[in-house]
């Protein structure tokens, strides 16, 4: 057996008998089989096979040399992790291959129901439902995601100057982009709320708004992604001026305290005076003056159904009497809203915000054109802006928990908040 350099006249064609006889006379002396090897670039070698018969060589068959190194740098490059563009435009689709997205922050369930993180019984449970298509976590946890991803790049792109509609547009288009919308199985979850100042919520730029964000103004974004029905409804605010820091942080400890005390069988009314407390303990100092953050008290969280943004049960803000309880598998919007002024909303403004009706007689929802006529239809239901009174401030942080059997899971959570 000879090893030796690959013959030069068959590099192009490795399958075709050839006779190499002629140009290496002197080493051919004998019949029997002969290997050659030679490299056709950096990452392949051959080893080709002859077979020598009365000079002449014919060839039998080449094998490629170092495949599987070949094969890992392949996989390699396959694997480099493909990332998010800015403004957000990948699908998830690309940067989840697998289809398995993050885990919500898991919340362990308090006092008399923390036995269900190690329920047999309901560990069991937990596992039916990520096999059923319908609730499987996985349809939630892909919305919140793009949540994230849209809103990490949001949190850094608005700026004063820009105008609502710019946002609105921004947030949108990341979503459509990155949830891959596609009809009614996955794409915007509601109309995108950028309410201003003393507005609360709902407020949505219609066709032709001019209004520009200012450096003073305080700002709240509440946009909506859905996945198979399946929504994530979250909010926050945004400052340009540290003045109304303070009301943040007493909105968003106000939210984390309802997330904490949210569980199965806690009654709703317990929630809101929980809320309550913590958001009343700040103080906000405005031009010299103090003044104490408020709940607004006729705003709330919701639970959330399959293709329904408000599922029936309310979470007010504030101390009440409602005893219903919260139950095994709801997803529920925790939202809290502060305010340096009364405390209450009234509905103010453009109607700009609509929802579709759950269960109304079916009719393609077309935005925005005929909408005066859907509602006049019943089809869907408009929401004014939400606005306390004229110079007070308002702020909102919402996040989308799902009471799952064995833990609470904060799917939105993120490291923004
Ligand atoms: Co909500």
């Amino acid at each position: 057996m000879v090893v030796g350099a690959k013959p030069q006249n068959i590099a192009e064609d490795v399958r075709r008998d050839s006779d190499i006889g002629n140009e290496d006379e002197d080493d051919i002396e004998e019949n029997g089989l002969v290997e050659s090897g030679g490299a056709t670039g950096e990452s392949s070698c051959f080893l080709y096979m002859w077979y020598i018969q009365d000079r002449k060589a014919h060839f039998l068959s080449a094998y490629r040399l170092g495949d599987s190194r070949k094969k890992k740098k392949k996989k390699k490059s396959k694997k480099k992790k493909v990332e998010q563009s800015e403004p957000p435009r990948v699908g998830l689709s690309k940067l989840f291959p697998d289809a398995i997205f993050p885990e919500g922050e898991i919340q362990k369930y308090k006092n008399d129901n923390h036995w269900r993180t190690t329920s047999e019984e309901k560990n069991y449970n937990e596992r039916l439902a990520m096999e059923d298509p319908e609730i499987t976590y996985q349809s939630i946890r892909r919305a919140a995601e793009v949540h994230r991803q849209v809103r990490k790049y949001a949190r850094q792109y608005i700026k004063p100057g820009m105008s609502m509609t710019e946002i609105v547009e921004n947030i949108e288009n990341g979503t459509r982009a990155l949830v891959e919308e596609n009809g009614l199985a996955c794409g915007v979850g509601f109309p995108t709320g950028v309410s201003l100042n003393n507005c609360a919520a709902h407020y949505t730029p219609n066709a032709g708004d001019t209004v520009v964000l200012q450096k003073e103004d305080v700002l709240k974004v509440d946009f909506g992604v859905h996945v198979n029905g399946r929504i994530v409804d979250s909010a926050f605010t945004l400052t340009f001026e540290p003045t109304y820091n303070k009301l943040l942080e007493a909105v968003k400890d106000a939210t984390d305290t309802g997330i904490r005390e949210a569980g199965i069988d806690v009654r709703l009314g317990e929630i809101g005076a929980a809320i309550q407390e913590t958001m009343e303990s700040y103080e906000v100092e405005v031009g010299g003056v103090v003044k104490q953050v408020k709940a607004i008290e006729n705003l709330s969280g919701h639970s959330i159904n399959r293709y329904q943004i408000h599922g029936g049960k309310s979470v007010l803000l504030v101390k009440n009497d409602d005893q219903t309880k919260m139950e095994e598998g709801e997803y529920f919007a925790i939202e809290t809203f502060g305010s340096t002024g009364r405390g209450r909303v009234v509905e103010s403004g453009d109607c700009s915000h609509y929802a579709k009706i759950y269960d109304a007689p079916r009719v393609q929802l077309r935005f925005t054109l005929q909408l005066h006529h859907l509602v006049a239809q019943g089809v869907v239901q408009d929401y004014p802006p939400l606005c306390d009174q004229k110079g007070s401030m308002t702020a909102q942080f919402e996040h989308t928990i799902l009471l799952r059997p064995t833990v609470k899971e904060v799917v939105s959570r993120g490291i923004d908040y």
